[in-house]
């Protein structure tokens, strides 16, 4: 379904096995060192989603290659089956005409997966720290959210709230790259059963071009 240009949702694109593979690879990542964080804001405030990353370290408001708000760590690297899954996304989004959603065709080299508990939120935002105009590539398990697809020019209306499922694709490229966006909203207990999860992970996949 096109939301908007260049934003694009496909319900229930990770089938059930592997919804439960990606979960067992966060899990492993979520372990030290440079595991799973909670994100100190400069205000001095702290994110409700907690956070591990992949390739680079996300902080506000740039990359490192340490956990440098966490424990120091390097961060872990980038799989190339993740990588992979990040390409394999974008040609289910866009198809595969030649330049659909292309970017610079630069591999996918970082990864940032958020967890949400029960009463976790994320503000309105765009994400901008990248250098590479790649799709941003969005895959969710566990708990139902509300996601919060805004406009270009501000943190408030128009917007439009879908919901994301276990197993929802969002590709976030184009036109939508810079749009404002959040999540409002986790709806606890939503999640498939049998995957085993309390709460909503949410990973997005990106190309940092940060050399
Ligand atoms: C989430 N994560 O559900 C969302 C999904 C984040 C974040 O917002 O920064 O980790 S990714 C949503 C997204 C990414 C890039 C662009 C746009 C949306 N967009 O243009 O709307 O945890
Ligand atoms: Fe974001």
């Amino acid at each position: 379904t096109v939301i908007a240009p260049g934003a694009v949702h496909v319900p229930d694109w990770l089938g059930a096995q592997r919804q439960g593979e990606l979960l067992a690879a966060c899990r492993a990542w979520a372990r030290p060192p440079a595991g799973l964080r909670t994100v100190r804001t400069p205000g001095g405030g702290v994110m409700t989603a907690r956070q591990v990353c992949l390739g680079l370290h996300w902080y506000p408001y740039g990359y490192a290659r340490t956990a440098v708000d966490g424990d120091g760590e390097p961060v872990k690297p980038m799989p190339p089956w993740l990588a992979a899954l990040g390409r394999e996304a974008v040609t289910a989004a866009y198809g595969d005409a030649p330049g659909a959603g292309a970017g610079s065709g630069a591999a996918y080299d970082i990864a940032l997966i958020n967890f949400y508990a029960g009463d976790s939120r994320m503000g309105m935002h765009r994400d901008a720290e990248e250098r590479s105009t790649a799709p941003v590539v969005s895959l969710s398990l566990g708990d139902t959210c509300v996601f919060r697809f805004g406009n270009t020019a501000s943190r408030g209306r128009p917007y439009q709230d879908v919901e994301l499922r276990s197993g929802d694709l969002f590709v976030f490229g184009e036109a939508s790259r810079l749009a404002y966006h959040g999540v409002p909203k986790v709806l606890p207990g939503t999640g498939p059963r049998e995957l085993g999860l309390t709460g909503r992970l949410n990973i997005t996949l990106r190309v940092g071009g940060l050399g």
